[in-house]
C-alpha cells in the first residue's frame, strides 16, 4: 500500500527519495510525489503516472535539496488526481495561490475526524486544495507552528483520530524532518551524517541497514546524523516523554528483486514455492511447541480453543487450518474476518489461543482485531507472519515466521502456501501437547512435509496443461469454483486469485451447496473449476460434477492421480501428480494460481499490480 520516504542530509537527497519510492512501488499506488526544501522554499513534483515519470519531472524542474519527503498514494479519500497526491502543503489564510504555505506533509492511513477538523480549520481561514483527509494534518501542524516543528507535530497529533504515519518538514527549519505514527508503520533509518524515515525498511535498502522501529504514539525528530523520539504517555495526560528505541541492524533486502526468466513477479513467486516451503520448514527437526517461541508449552497446554483472525488470502489459509486443527489436534477452532470480528459483539474465552495470519505483519484490520481480542481479555496471542520485524510479530507473544521472502506480486501466492505450512506445524504442536500425536504420526507428518518441495515441483510441471485451459477462460466473464472439506477454502482462494488479477467474476462454493442455489447459474458460458482430491468426499463430489454436466456446464477438474475421473465431452481433467492426504491443499492451490495467472496474461491485465488493489493493506 502507499509508501513514505523522508530524509535529512547535507547532500541532494532527491535520488534517494525517488529510489526509495521505486522499492515500494510493487505495493500498488495510484499517484506519487516528492517535496524538498530548496532555496528557502518548499518545492514539489506530483504525478498520477509511475515513479519513473516523477523522476523525469524532478530532473526537468531541477528539484533538489537535502531535506525532503516522498510518497506513493493509494487513494482512500479523494480521487487519484494530481491535486490529491501527496506531499500536501499548508495554505494559511492570505497565503493561497502562487505562494504555498510553510508545511509539507505526507501521510499513510485515514484520519477519521477529518470532516470536523476541516470545518474548524476552514473557519480559521485555511483553504483546502484537495479532497483528502490528509490535508487537514498539514494545516493543523501549520496552525500549531510557533517556530518548533517537533512541538507543532506533537500538538497536532493530539487532535487526530484514526491511523497515520506522517513525515513533515517546514520551510522555516531547513534541516529537520518530523515523523509520527499511530496505527500505520514507520521506521527510522540511521546513518553517519544523515537520517531517514520510511514506511518500510525495504525503502532504505542501499542507504542504511540500521533501523529503528517506531511504535504507536511516537513522534520523531530527524536532523542530519541524529534523532530524538518522544512517546505520547498512555495515562490520558496528553503529555509526551522521551524514549530510546533500539537501533537494529536488518538484512537489507530490496523490493526490486530480479525477475530472472519470468514474465511477472507473480509467476516467479509461484515457481519459488518449493524453495519458500523448504526454507519455512528448515530447522524443523521435530515437533515442539517452542517452534513458536519460548513459553509456548504452557500456553498450548492451557488453551481450550483457537480463534484465527485474518483477511483476504490469509483468511483462506486460516479456514484451511480450521479443518486441520479440529481433525488432527481436536481443538475447537473458529476463523474470523478481522474487519468483521473487531466490530461485532462476541463471547470471549480467556483460554483461547488467538492466531493472527498476515503476510506483511502490518495489515491494519488484523492488527486492530488482535488488539480487540486482547482488550476482551484473551492474552494468548500467536502470529503466522512473513516479516520478523513487523508490528504484528512485536505485538504477539508467540510467532512462527514463514520464510517466503519478499512477495512483490499483489496477489499472494508463496505467502499463502508458507502460511499453510506454518499452520500445519501449529496443528501438530497443539496435537502433541493435547496428546493427539503419537511419535509415529509425528514422523509420518514430518516426512510428508519434507517431501513438499519435491511434490510442488511436480505440480509446477503442469503449467503447459494449465496454459491450454487459461486460453478458454480468458474469453469468459464468470467462473464457479467448487471444493469440499478442506479443499473448499482452496476453491475460495482459487476464485479470489482469478478475480484479483484477471477481473473475471468468480465465486466459490462448497460442492454440496451447488443444488441449493448456484446451479441456476450453470450454462455453457460458466466454467466450473473443481478441486477433486481422492479423499473421503470424492464420491459425493463426483455426483456434484454430474449435476453440472447434466445442465450443459463445462467442467475443469484438478483430480488426484488415483481418482478415476477421465476427460470427456465438456469434462476437462488435469491429473495431479501425487495424492497428498492432509497436506494436499498446499499442492492443489498451485494449479489454481497458475490458472489465474495465465488467464490474466491472456487478457493482458497488469498482473503484478492489479487495478484498485495494493499490497500490505495498512489502512482499514
Ligand atoms: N487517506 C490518505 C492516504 C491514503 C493511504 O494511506 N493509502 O494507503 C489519502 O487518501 O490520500
Amino acid at each position: 500500500m502507499c509508501g513514505i520516504v523522508g530524509a535529512v542530509s547535507a547532500r541532494n537527497i532527491v535520488p534517494v527519495l525517488v529510489e526509495g519510492l521505486k522499492r515500494l512501488e510493487y505495493r500498488g499506488y495510484d499517484s506519487c510525489g516528492v517535496a524538498v526544501h530548496q532555496d528557502g522554499a518548499l518545492r514539489r513534483a506530483r504525478s498520477t503516472s509511475r515513479v519513473s515519470e516523477l523522476c523525469t519531472q524532478v530532473k526537468t524542474e531541477s528539484i533538489e535539496g537535502g531535506t525532503g519527503i516522498a510518497h506513493t498514494r493509494w487513494a482512500t479519500h479523494g480521487a487519484p488526481v494530481v491535486h490529491n497526491a501527496h506531499p500536501h502543503f499548508s495554505h494559511g489564510s492570505g497565503e493561497v495561490g502562487s505562494r504555498p504555505g510553510r508545511i509539507a506533509l505526507v501521510h499513510n492511513g485515514i484520519i477519521e475526524n477529518h470532516e470536523e477538523l476541516r470545518a474548524e480549520l476552514t473557519a480559521r481561514g485555511y483553504v483546502f486544495a484537495s479532497q483528502t483527509d490528509t490535508e487537514v494534518i498539514a494545516h493543523l501542524v501549520d496552525h500549531h507552528y510557533d517556530g518548533d516543528l517537533f512541538d507543532a507535530v506533537r500538538r497536532a497529533t493530539l487532535r487526530l483520530r484514526g491511523a497515520y504515519a506522517i513525515a513533515v518538514f517546514c520551510r522555516d527549519e531547513p534541516h529537520r524532518v518530523v515523523g509520527a505514527r499511530e496505527g500505520s508503520p514507520l521506521v527510522l533509518g540511521v546513518a553517519k551524517e544523515e537520517t531517514f524515515l520510511a514506511s518500510d525498511a525495504m525503502a532504505l535498502a542501499g542507504v542504511t541497514d540500521r533501523i529503528v522501529y517506531l511504535e504507536d504514539g511516537d513522534v520523531v525528530d530527524l536532523q542530519p546524523g541524529r534523532h530524538w523520539i518522544e512517546r505520547r504517555r498512555d495515562d490520558g495526560s496528553e503529555r509526551f516523554e522521551t524514549v530510546v528505541r533500539e537501533v537494529r541492524t536488518v538484512q537489507a533486502h530490496s523490493g526490486a528483486a530480479e525477475l530472472g526468466p519470468y514474465r511477472h513477479y507473480m509467476q516467479k513467486e509461484i515457481f519459488e514455492q518449493p524453495r519458500a516451503i523448504g526454507d519455512t520448514l528448515q530447522g524443523v527437526l521435530g515437533i515442539t511447541p517452542e517452534l513458536f517461541g519460548d513459553g509456548a508449552y504452557p500456553v498450548f497446554k492451557e488453551v481450550e480453543q483457537v480463534l484465527i483472525l485474518a483477511c483476504g488470502t490469509s483468511y483462506y489459509a486460516g479456514s484451511t487450518a480450521k479443518y486441520w486443527l479440529e481433525s488432527i489436534a481436536k481443538i475447537p477452532t473458529s476463523v474470523e474476518i478481522a474487519s468483521e470480528y473487531r466490530y461485532r459483539d462476541s463471547v470471549p474465552n480467556p483460554k483461547t489461543l488467538v492466531v493472527t495470519i498476515t503476510q506483511s505483519g502490518e495489515t491494519a484490520d488484523t492488527l486492530a482485531a488482535l488488539k480487540h481480542a486482547r482488550s476482551l481479555g484473551m492474552p494468548h496471542t500467536l502470529t503466522i507472519c512473513n516479516v520478523a520485524t513487523s508490528a504484528m510479530v512485536r505485538e504477539c507473544k508467540l510467532a512462527y515466521i514463514t520464510r517466503a521472502g519478499a512477495e512483490i506480486g499483489v496477489a499472494s501466492t508463496k505467502a499463502f502456501t508458507t502460511q499453510l505450512a506454518g499452520l500445519f506445524l501449529l496443528t501438530l504442536a497443539l496435537a502433541q501437547v493435547r496428546g493427539h500425536l503419537s511419535e509415529e504420526q509425528e514422523a509420518e507428518h514430518l516426512k510428508a512435509m519434507r517431501h513438499l518441495p519435491v511434490a510442488l515441483q511436480a505440480v509446477l510441471a503442469l503449467e503447459p496443461q494449465v496454459i491450454a485451459w487459461a486460453d478458454e477462460f480468458s474469453r469468459k466473464e464468470n467462473a464457479l469454483f467448487l471444493g469440499r472439506g478442506l479443499h473448499y477454502p482452496i476453491a475460495l482462494e482459487g476464485a479470489l486469485k482469478l478475480k484479483e488479477i484477471s477481473y473475471i467474476h468468480a465465486e466459490a462454493y462448497p460442492a454440496g451447496e451447488l443444488k441449493h442455489g448456484p446451479l441456476a447459474l450453470v450454462t455453457a458460458e460458466m466454467p466450473v473449476v473443481t478441486v477433486a482430491p481422492n479423499d473421503a468426499l470424492l464420491e459425493k463430489l463426483k455426483s456434484n460434477l454430474q449435476e453440472v454436466r447434466a445442465r450443459g456446464g463445462e467442467l475443469y477438474v484438478f483430480a488426484d492421480a488415483d481418482t478415476r475421473i477421465e476427460s470427456s465431452e465438456g469434462l476437462h481433467v488435469i491429473r495431479m501428480p501425487e495424492h497428498y492426504g492432509a497436506l494436499s491443499p498446499i499442492l492443489h492451490v498451485v494449479p489454481l494460481q497458475l490458472l489465474a495467472y495465465h488467464t490474466a496474461c491472456a487478457r493482458g491485465t497488469d498482473v503484478d499490480k492489479p487495478r484498485n488493489l495494493a499490497k500490505s493493506v495498512t489502512v482499514e
